[in-house]
């Protein structure tokens, strides 16, 4: 049994992700998480709400709630929807808790200790009136260059010239919208990660078996203009985590908070603490996950994200873990993804263009969604999320192939052979040839699994349904009962086996369904298929079953036509 460490990006607090959100990190997560406890693993499954920064704060000041008040509630939203998806995190945390806070503290204070830490002096607009340094994109005024008159502070996006602040021509805030601005000094703290880059680089270079789109992302920022820069680890906002070295106070920081972007990875330690203490346990207990030096030399760390924050999971939160001169443990492999399109277009949140989590759990239950995302995840490229495309694939795989399977074989059973696993007659050349066909998939579902490649896993794991159904065509128990109803038994002994094998295969992609067709065979037996000739033996003659209801529904072609508009854009 290995120990296994999975950790999700963890989602911003602001507003509710949409699939394409979903499947860059959450989903395929748990699609692991649940295969590898599936195998017997143990398995630690860790996520959380990344509650700081500037736009947390400024939704928390639209929906007229004070910042703490308002993540309070997103984050028991997202939660909600989050247990809606069957999304089996072994911890929800929050990047807000106090763990957060005295971990972060912690790092800052050893990077210090270590000489990694410089203070810069930097010129900053402040509005008087909000009373807040505003970063480059809350100030807005007319482009020196083409005149536009909602040029950005950083940059135009009319005529594209970059700009600083204090070219922009009657420059307002565009919180309050007011003009009274002025340019005031402010010292940051920067972690030096070019002292670290020899070493950062050794460690990317020695992950040999990780895939392009992680490696090449993280060279580009070792390479690319001056290559790794120094990076500011603290901001002048009023939400976050005040700054401080270890547990004391950092003279000349009072009042400023770590970037988001500082303590959010640290998060993923902390929310294992966090876990530690909901379950009233030492701190022996997450440190055995994190610590090389208290039992973790032995957990096999993965982590799940979109392409875009791939930057920051190989060089700056390793920078943190390296620079602390501490053991900790890093990530092994990680899986990031491309992005999810939207019926030709993006997903937009701003816009509401596209499905949200929320309203996809209100119109179609967690298995259709699950099923389809996993099966189209972005993983070589971007991928498209098309209604036409949806509809395809959740009546063809879903309905027809799987569903169709589990309510033939126990409908039928039930009419011929009462309730219970049919015991005459006896396995020959046919179910010999399924078993022996079975095998071979089930073994590369497994390597697929075990190497992340989720279409591909999804395709075999469709691949095995299909193959019931064939051998259910061609053993045709329906015809044969009439002239060899011995026969007819053996075949329906070996496909209600065949349901609780599916149900134990299936559970990782579809755990709802998966665990309807156990419960229909009254089994609670999750048990590895190793020996598919065992495994399709566990129910035994004479053991009880009910047919269930049906697993799956047909999208109609107006419920489709119905979708298509309805999340076309412009969500209130
Ligand atoms: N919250 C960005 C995102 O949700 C960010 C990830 C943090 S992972 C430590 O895409
Ligand atoms: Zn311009």
């Amino acid at each position: 049994m290995a120990r296994i460490l999975i950790t999700s990006a963890i989602p911003y607090i602001n507003g509710i992700k949409h699939l394409g959100n979903l499947v860059g990190s959450q989903l395929p997560a748990d699609l692991f998480a649940r295969y590898m406890r599936g195998r017997g693993h143990e398995v630690m499954f860790i996520c959380a709400t990344d509650e700081h920064g500037t736009p947390a704060e400024l939704a928390a000041a639209k929906a007229g709630k004070p910042v703490e008040a308002y993540c309070a509630e997103m984050h028991a939203v997202q939660a909600e929807i989050a247990r809606g998806f069957r999304l089996s995190f072994d911890h929800f945390g929050r990047s807000s808790s106090q763990r957060n806070h005295r971990l972060t503290q912690h790092f800052a204070g050893k990077l210090a200790e270590n000489g990694l830490i410089r203070e810069v002096t930097e010129k900053q607009v402040y509005s008087i009136d909000d009373g807040r340094f505003l970063p480059d994109r809350y100030i807005e005024g007319t482009c020196p260059n083409c005149g536009y008159t909602s040029a950005r502070g950083d940059q135009c996006d009319n005529c594209t010239k970059q700009l600083d602040p204090t070219d922009l021509i009657d420059p307002h805030s565009t919180i309050s919208g007011s003009t009274n601005l002025e340019v005031r000094e402010t010292t940051h703290l920067y972690l030096m990660q070019r002292a670290l880059k020899d070493r950062i680089e050794a460690w990317i270079d020695s992950k040999t078996d990780w895939p392009i789109l992680t490696t090449s992302i993280a060279r580009k920022w070792l390479h690319d203009g001056d290559g790794l820069q120094d990076r500011g680890i603290t901001r002048d906002l009023h939400w976050g985590i005040p700054v401080r070295k270890g547990d004391t106070p950092w003279p000349g920081m009072e009042g400023k908070v770590f970037y988001v972007w500082f303590d959010a990875p640290i998060e993923y330690i902390a929310c294992t603490a966090e876990w530690a203490d909901a379950h009233g346990l030492e701190d022996a207990a997450w440190q055995r996950w994190w610590r090389t030096d208290k039992g973790a030399d032995d957990v096999t760390y993965y982590q799940f994200m979109g392409k875009d924050n791939v930057p920051f999971h190989t060089l700056s939160f390793p920078a943190t873990l390296i620079g602390s001169g501490e053991p900790w443990k890093m990530v092994d492999y990680l899986k990031s993804f491309n992005y999810l399109n939207y019926d030709g277009g993006q997903f937009s949140t701003s816009r509401g263009r596209g499905v949200f989590m929320d309203q996809a759990l209100s119109i179609l239950p967690a298995d259709y969604w699950r099923w389809w995302l996993l099966s189209h995840a972005p993983e070589s490229s971007d991928a498209e999320f098309t209604w036409e495309n949806f509809q395809a694939s959740v009546n063809k795989d879903l309905a027809d192939v799987l569903g169709n399977f589990v309510s033939r074989v126990t409908k039928f059973a039930k009419s011929k052979f009462g309730e219970t696993v049919p015991e005459a007659g006896h396995y020959g050349p046919q179910e010999t040839a399924l078993i022996e066909g079975l095998d071979t998939r089930i073994r590369d579902y497994e390597r697929l699994m075990d190497q992340m490649e989720i279409r591909k896993a999804a395709a075999e794991l469709r691949a095995i349904w299909v193959a019931g159904n064939e051998y259910l065509q061609s053993a045709a128990p329906w015809s044969v009962v009439k002239t060899d109803p011995d026969q007819a038994q053996a075949t329906i002994r070996l496909s209600l086996n065949l349901i609780r094998l599916y149900a134990i295969l299936s559970r990782p992609f579809i755990p709802d369904a998966a665990w309807a067709m156990m419960e229909a065979l009254s089994s609670d037996d999750w048990t590895w298929p190793k020996d598919v000739t065992a495994a399709l033996g566990a129910l035994p003659a004479g053991h009880a079953f009910a047919v269930p209801e049906n697993l799956f529904r047909k999208i109609t072609d107006e419920e489709r036509a119905e979708w298509q508009q309805k999340f076309a854009g412009t969500r209130d």
